[in-house]
């Protein structure tokens, strides 16, 4: 670390030759190129895996190969001839590897078999799958309460693990699903279902080729979903508007030279991504489009006055939705100067993205995490939400709202149960299938697993997956978290930091990658399958020989694990994961959509879940689609940030070169970044007030007044074309600065992208 040179010229557009030099580059280092060409072609087909990358759909007559950089980086990650072995842990004691970076630990290659903490040598030694289950069965019945057990989900899961681990978690007692959708999409979840009665996404693959406007609101697709550029791209080509909200000026989404199009790539040509680009606030898109709602409003009644058609589409207001007068009336009370001054934008901006809006006859929303999370990230759903059902923009071709999940089953996770707040329609099924009673209270979230851990009320933390230790907020609080746990049990495929603080008794499971083939006990392939962001259903089977083969399933790990805790007289669980057949006829006959699931999982591209909202049909108490009618926030961070010198807005976001708390590289060929990762991206003006040059070193505090001290220290400035007021970096190092007290209302999602904090120069001789 430490490069004087790091900041350099970033890529003129997204995808294009970059992007293939960046693939050759990981083939050759994953050490197994040929098998790894093999792979990637049978990823998003119909007889292959499901990329592990992330939830965008796959094209309905797909039978080329999609290519996406980020996906290869992902399989080729898996995919690794590199491997942890039981003499990697004898060479190296728990105490010092803790100390290495995320890179450097995930890099040295996949886990090879089960291991158990000995403290007395402070080393992982190799455990019997057996002996493993067995203690940790013995110390979750020893537990005084099952609410005393956390039980985390990230979304790599498939449905099939998923599904049988929250049924031994729910049969041993507790609702306790902490999971990464908690951190996530929690908010697009909570919103949605107010508004539309479905906490999902309401559009297919197919309507990106119907629509007339797609507006694009905190996501960085060209990095986080790069198969999504495809379809923008081939969306821009037609003529449809694309306009982008997003404080930064993200590449993928100003220019893409697609490598699937070959003219492109022969001369060096890129298409334009974004015809609007709109740079607002940290925050600021609620207001921004609360503006454009004001905006619609206005030119509806100008229109009407004159004896024009409707802007708004009364008839579908009328049919399908309540509360239109009260939103109404909310628009109305919100002042210019609010929403100018929240959303940072200008009314000329404003009235244009609204011109958009108006002109186009179907309109798609999608977003990710720069809008869900922030404190009032349901409401800025719910307000998009609202502007979409002004004009009828829920329920038809070519329009709908898209949130854009992140990992590649976490939609999917939910839908078969990994739900702390499962709703009671889950809960009687279950009974019914089970003939026992199913625990009703509400279970913990993420940030209430945190403090439970904290506090000893929770006293032993499972993992399906992830790495809860690096994506929760207050990284050193976690840490205290572990250490007081009576078990921590770590079910992954990577070394990672959340296996290196271990709680009294410690084990990691190491299990099969969706790349690789699982095997029953008959030696037959058996395949799972997961959800993706357009509720599509489909099978994933690997292709790769496993990479050890002490290596078990998930779900026959889940299996393992459940016998051993609540023995087999309810469940067969190893028949279940020697055969997932019967665990999907289980899901069919407890999860409403699922009908005949074995046979439509088996059509290539598989089967759509019906979403009720985007067939008009409104699971709401009101039977109608609900409009949010709440104020603008008080203030927003940035807002605040910007009342009080030497106050700023962070935002924490991801590099071109990682995958969540997985860092593939130290580049970020986007932003102009390479070989460094402790970076603060800065408006220029905001350096000059500091008083600051380009790669000056600094430390950044957190602000919160609440006697925690909170600092990440030795990061560099980077000039970047960023709203004043407001800063980035990248997660999870920066995840020191974000208090675990600071979440989203009603979401309980932690503010990762509105974090308060100071910057301070550090001394130039520490720069030598
Ligand atoms: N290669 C790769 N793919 C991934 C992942 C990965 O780490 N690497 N992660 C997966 C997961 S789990 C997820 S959830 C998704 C994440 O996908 P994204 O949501 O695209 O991820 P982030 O990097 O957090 O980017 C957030 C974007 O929102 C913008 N933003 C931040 N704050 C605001 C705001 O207040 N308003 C607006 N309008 N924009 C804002 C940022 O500038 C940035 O462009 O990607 C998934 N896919
Ligand atoms: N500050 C800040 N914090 C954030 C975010 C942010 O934007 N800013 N984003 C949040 C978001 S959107 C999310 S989704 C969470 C992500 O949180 P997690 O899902 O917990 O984290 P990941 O980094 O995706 O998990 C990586 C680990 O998963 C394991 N793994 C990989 N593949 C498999 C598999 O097939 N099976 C199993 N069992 N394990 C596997 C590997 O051991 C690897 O080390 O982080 C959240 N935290
Ligand atoms: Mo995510």
């Amino acid at each position: 670390m430490g490069k004087m040179d790091f900041i350099g010229k970033p890529s003129s557009a997204a995808g294009g030759w970059g992007a293939l030099k960046s693939v050759g580059k990981r083939l050759l280092e994953s050490g197994a190129p040929l098998s790894n060409a093999k792979a990637l072609l049978k990823t998003n087909q119909p007889d292959g895996f499901d990329c592990p990358g992330c939830a965008w759909g796959d094209p309905e007559h797909g039978s080329s190969f999609e290519f996406c950089e980020n996906g290869v980086k992902a399989v080729s990650w898996e995919a690794t001839e590199a491997r942890v072995a039981p003499e990697f842990f004898a060479a190296n004691k728990v105490s010092a590897l803790s100390q290495w970076s995320d890179y450097e630990l995930e890099k040295q290659g996949r886990l090879t078999n089960p291991l158990r903490y000995d403290r007395s040598s402070d080393r992982y030694v190799r455990v019997s799958w057996d002996d493993a289950f067995r203690e940790i069965g013995t110390i979750l019945r020893g537990l005084d309460s099952p609410d005393r057990a956390e039980f985390y989900t990230s979304g790599r899961a498939s449905n099939e693990a998923a599904f049988l681990y929250q049924l031994m978690v729910r049969l041993y007692g507790t609702n306790n699903f902490p999971d990464c959708s908690n951190m996530c999409h929690e908010a697009s979840g909570v919103g949605l279902k107010a508004s539309i009665g479905v906490g999902k996404g309401t559009v297919l693959l197919e309507d990106f080729e119907k629509t007339d406007a797609i507006f694009v609101i905190g996501q960085n697709p060209g990095t986080n979903h790069p198969r999504m550029l495809g379809d923008l791209r081939r969306a821009a080509i037609r003529g449809a508007r694309i306009a982008v909200f997003n404080p930064i000026k993200e590449k993928g989404l100003q220019r893409f030279s697609d490598p699937q199009d070959k003219l492109e790539m022969i001369t060096g040509g890129n298409t334009k991504i974004a015809t609007n680009y709109y740079q607002p606030r940290q925050g600021g898109d609620m207001a921004a489009i609360r503006g454009i709602s004001k905006v619609v409003f206005s030119a509806d009644e100008a229109a009407r006055a004159a004896g024009q058609p409707a802007i708004i589409d009364y008839d579908f207001l009328t049919d399908h939705a309540v509360e239109f007068e009260a939103y109404r009336a909310a628009v109305d009370a919100t002042n210019w100067e609010t929403i100018l001054d929240q959303s940072g934008l200008t009314r000329e901006a404003i009235e244009e993205a609204a011109s958009i809006y108006m002109n186009a006859s179907s309109v798609i929303a999608t977003w990710a995490m720069g809008v869900t999370q922030h404190k009032h990230s349901v409401a800025i759903v719910r307000e998009i939400t609202n502007l979409m059902l002004l004009r009828g923009n829920v329920g038809r071709p070519g329009a709908g709202l898209c949130p854009v999940r992140g990992h590649s089953n976490v939609q999917g996770d939910r839908t078969v149960g990994i739900d702390e707040k499962a709703p009671p329609a889950l809960l009687d099924a279950l009974e019914k299938e089970f003939g026992v009673m199913m625990p009703r209270n509400r279970g913990h979230n993420t940030v209430e697993a945190i403090s439970a851990m904290l506090d000893g009320k929770a006293q032993s933390f499972i993992a399906l997956g992830g790495n809860f230790l690096r994506a929760t907020p207050d990284s050193p609080l976690i840490i205290e978290a572990f250490k007081k746990q009576k078990l921590t049990v770590n079910i992954a495929t990577k070394l990672n930091h959340s296996h290196l603080v271990p709680g009294e008794t410690s084990f990691i499971l190491p299990c099969l990658g969706r790349t690789e083939i699982d095997r029953n006990s008959a030696g037959l392939p058996q395949i799972v399958t997961v959800e993706d962001s357009m509720s599509m259903v489909h099978g994933s089977g690997g292709i790769n020989e496993p990479a050890s083969p002490e290596l078990r399933s998930e779900v026959a790990i889940i299996a393992g694990i459940a016998e051993a805790t609540l023995g087999s007289d309810l469940v067969n669980w190893n028949a279940l994961a020697d055969d997932y057949d019967l665990i999907r006829d289980m899901i069919e006959r407890v999860i409403p959509g699922f009908h005949e699931f074995n046979e439509r999982v088996r059509v290539p591209r598989g089967f759509h879940l019906r979403n009720a909202a985007a067939e008009r049909e409104w699971h709401t108490p009101e039977k109608k689609a609900v409009f949010f009618t709440g104020p603008l926030p008080e203030m927003t961070e940035h807002q605040a940030a910007l009342s009080k010198e030497g106050l700023f807005v962070l935002q924490t976001f991801r590099s071109h070169d990682q995958y969540n708390t997985t860092i593939y590289g130290l580049d970020d060929r986007y932003r102009g970044v390479y070989g460094e990762r402790q970076v603060i991206f800065m408006n220029p003006k905001d350096m000059e007030t500091l008083g600051a040059h380009a790669k000056q070193r600094v430390d950044v505090i957190g602000e919160y007044g609440d006697g925690v001290e909170r600092i990440a220290k030795d990061f560099r400035l980077v000039p970047y074309d960023i709203p004043q007021g407001s800063v980035c970096g990248y997660y999870p190092e920066l995840n020191v600065l974000v208090p675990l007290h600071s979440y989203g209302e009603g979401s309980f999602t932690p503010t990762s992208k509105s974090v308060l904090v100071s910057v301070r120069l550090r001394g130039e001789a520490a720069a030598a």
